[in-house]
């Protein structure tokens, strides 16, 4: 029989050349993979399963590539996409590996390393355009502070406007199409990144001179680092037409930044997150920004990877199942009937005004109202644990 939970490419699931060619460094400890060439990570996302793979300029040309050496990097990789049938949908600008983005890119205080970092930018939507990607993320990961001596933040908010007004124009004179996907992260690397959440990124957009092209790329990982509820945050992007593009992975709220597998440490929240996503319909790409265990040579990279995909779909056909649970149906249907006559609230008349002045509210039954949400949970934990 066919694996029910085995991806296909309409799940439009993708990866970053940096998560499964992640080797597995960190702060105390060195690499313990091998470099995988970007050639060998498509290979690898092609037998997994994956539709599309994602990168950083500099996860493909090295930042001290001649011009003819990018041409042909380039141009190879994109054969290899289409020898193994991947898509790019996303490209990013990595604007903080070098030394020079130590105090920031896009907001950095020397003018020489604003202009650096957006003809950076611009190389690496060049680099998209000739992939096939159209949604563009921007993580500002060194676009913060240790010391609030350094700039005033409201200064950093305004070069930043800057140079995401600037490179909206620059798509849109060279036809290539772009959508940004803005990615709040509240710290590390920097002990306070500005935007710190999607939230943040929702309250920029408006100021720009080109909202249309402009939402977010919310980040499970970077929502829990807070403590807060990544469904919301993707829920309030959506309601207003900004989910561009989703960063699932998971994390311990309190810990290091730790990118793990999605759904392995919140699988009750990760199942609220695909529930939204599949009943509304999002149909951008699910992006898997994690990285496997240190522990792990290549084989666990596949393991990794063929979770974070497997994880998504058991939770997807959940949703399906509370969906259609006739208990769950009747507790939920029962919240949106008022428990008495009430007027509408409405758009603003003053009809409708006089009529909720009028309005002879029962508090005591409202504020006895069973809601039933300990049955409707319990019923939840049942399908998540496999009993319902
Ligand atoms: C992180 C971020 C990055 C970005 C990536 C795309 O915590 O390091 O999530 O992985 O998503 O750089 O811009
Ligand atoms: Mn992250
Ligand atoms: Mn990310």
């Amino acid at each position: 029989m066919d694996d029910p939970f085995a991806p296909r490419p309409e799940h439009k699931f993708s990866f970053g050349l940096w998560t499964v060619g992640n080797r597995g460094r960190d702060p105390f400890g060195d690499p313990v993979r091998p470099r995988l060439s970007p050639i060998e990570i498509v290979e690898l996302l092609e037998e997994v399963g994956a539709w599309g793979v994602n990168l950083h300029d500099n996860d493909l040309v090295p930042i001290d590539a001649t011009p003819a050496e990018r041409d042909r990097i380039v141009t190879e990789f994109a054969q290899a996409c289409g020898t193994h049938g991947l898509k790019v949908p996303m490209v990013t600008t990595n604007l903080f590996t070098d030394p020079a983005f130590k105090d920031g890119a896009f907001t950095a205080n020397d003018p020489a390393v604003r202009a650096f970092a957006v003809q950076k930018a611009m190389g690496a939507m060049d680099i998209g355009a000739e992939l096939g990607a159209t949604i563009l993320v921007m993580w500002g990961g060194r676009e913060g502070t240790e010391t609030d001596g350094c700039r005033r933040p409201d200064v950093a908010v305004a070069r930043l406007r800057e140079a995401v007004n600037f490179l909206c124009e620059y798509s849109l004179a060279r036809g290539y199409g772009y959508r940004f996907a803005l990615e709040a992260k509240p710290n590390e690397p920097r002990g306070d990144i500005y935007m710190p959440t999607t939230g943040a990124y929702l309250g920029f957009i408006p100021t720009l001179d080109h909202p249309e092209m402009v939402g977010v790329n919310p980040e499970v990982a970077h929502v829990h680092m807070t403590g807060l509820n990544m469904t919301h945050a993707v829920g309030q992007a959506w309601e207003v037409g900004k989910l561009f593009h989703i960063d699932l992975n998971d994390q311990v709220i309190g810990r290091f930044d730790q990118d793990l597998r999605f759904g392995s440490a919140n699988p009750k929240a990760a199942f609220w997150l695909v529930k939204f996503l599949e009943d509304v319909g999002y149909d951008g790409p699910r992006h898997f920004d994690a990285h496997a265990y240190r522990t792990e040579g290549i084989d666990g990279v596949k393991d990794f990877a063929r979770g974070c995909m497997r994880t998504y779909l058991i939770l997807k056909d959940k949703a399906a199942r509370w969906n259609l649970d006739p208990e769950i149906q009747d507790l939920v249907s029962a919240l949106d009937h008022p428990s008495h006559p009430a007027p509408p609230v409405g758009r603003y008349s003053d009809k409708g005004a006089a009529a909720l002045r009028s309005y002879d509210v029962d508090r005591t039954a409202l504020g006895s109202r069973e809601l039933h949400y300990e049955r409707l949970d319990q019923l939840t934990t049942d399908i998540l644990l496999g009993v319902r």
